[in-house]
C-alpha cells in the first residue's frame, strides 16, 4: 500500500494518470515515471481482469498507488479486484446515495461493510500477511465514486458524507454529455456542477478528483480545490509521442 487515502485525508494534492492499454509493461514504465497514482481502467480500457492482476504486480515495486475502475458497482467485482491487491476502487456512473452506499459497503470487511474474507489472495501475500492487511484495510482502501450523471448532482452531500467514500471524482466527458454540452469544459453549467461537487466533498472532509487531457486545464481545477488530479493516459502518451515523431521525420 502506498497510503494514498492517508495522504488525501491530510490534504495532499496527488497526481495520476489513466492506464487504458491493459499492459503490465506500460504500467511499470508509467509507475516509475513520477505519478503518485495510476488508474487501471476496466470500464473502457483494453485490458481484462487478468491483465489488471499483472498490472498490479508490475506496479508493486513502483511509487505509484494502483486504483482500479470497475465497470459497475457489482459486489463480487469489487471483492475480486481488492483481493488482487488494488489500493482503491473507482466506480463510474453512480446516480444516487443507495448506489454509492453499496460501493462503500463492498469495500470494507464487516462490521463496516460486506467484503468477504479470503486469506489466500495476493492482497494478503497469499495469507502470509493476512493479519496486517485485515487490520489496516479500512484505513488504506480508497473508495471513489464518479460524478458524471445529472441525477447524482441532487445527492452530492449525502454521498460525500458516506463512510467509505473518500473521493468524488468528476468524469468531465460523461458529465458534459449528460448536461447536453459535450466537451464544453468552460460552460457555466459544467463549472457549476464541478463547484457543487467540490463543495460537497469539502463539507464532508473528503477529496475531489478529475481527469483531463490538456495540462493547460490544471490551474482551473486545482484553484477550485480539486486534489486528486489525473492528466492523460498511457494510450494518449504513446499516440502523442508517435505522432510527433512521425511528423518530425516528415520534416527532415
Ligand atoms: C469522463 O471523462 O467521463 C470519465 O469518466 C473519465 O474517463
Amino acid at each position: 500500500m502506498k497510503h494514498l487515502k492517508k495522504q488525501l485525508q491530510q490534504g495532499a494534492t496527488l497526481h495520476g494518470c489513466w492506464l487504458n492499454l491493459g499492459s503490465a509493461v506500460t504500467a511499470e514504465i508509467v509507475g516509475l515515471s513520477g505519478f503518485d497514482w495510476v488508474l487501471l481502467d476496466l470500464e473502457h480500457g483494453a485490458g481484462t481482469e487478468k491483465d489488471v492482476y499483472h498490472q498490479l504486480q508490475a506496479l508493486e515495486h513502483t511509487p505509484a498507488a494502483a486504483i482500479v475502475r470497475i465497470e459497475s458497482a457489482q459486489r463480487q467485482r469489487i471483492h475480486r479486484i481488492l483481493d488482487m491487491g488494488a489500493e482503491g476502487i473507482m466506480c463510474p456512473r453512480i446516480s444516487n446515495t443507495a448506489e454509492a452506499a453499496a460501493v462503500a459497503s463492498g469495500l470494507h470487511y464487516p462490521p463496516d461493510g460486506t467484503r468477504g474474507v479470503a486469506k489466500m489472495v495476493r492482497a494478503t501475500s497469499f495469507g502470509q500477511n493476512f493479519q496486517n492487511y485485515y487490520q489496516q484495510a479500512k484505513e488504506n482502501i480508497v473508495g471513489i465514486v464518479q460524478i458524471e450523471t445529472i441525477e447524482v448532482l441532487d445527492h452530492l452531500d449525502e454521498i460525500a458524507a458516506l463512510d467509505g467514500i473518500d473521493v468524488l471524482f468528476i468524469g468531465p466527458a460523461d458529465l458534459t454529455m449528460a448536461l447536453g454540452i459535450f466537451g464544453q469544459f468552460d460552460h457555466p453549467l459544467y463549472l457549476d456542477a464541478v463547484k457543487a461537487t467540490v463543495n460537497a466533498a469539502n463539507k464532508a472532509g473528503k477529496a475531489t478528483g478529475i481527469l483531463f487531457f490538456n495540462a493547460g486545464e490544471y490551474a482551473r481545477y486545482s484553484s477550485m480545490g480539486i486534489r486528486m488530479i489525473a492528466c492523460g493516459a498511457d494510450a494518449t502518451f504513446v499516440a502523442d509521442a508517435a505522432r510527433n515523431m512521425a511528423s518530425t521525420l516528415q520534416t527532415l
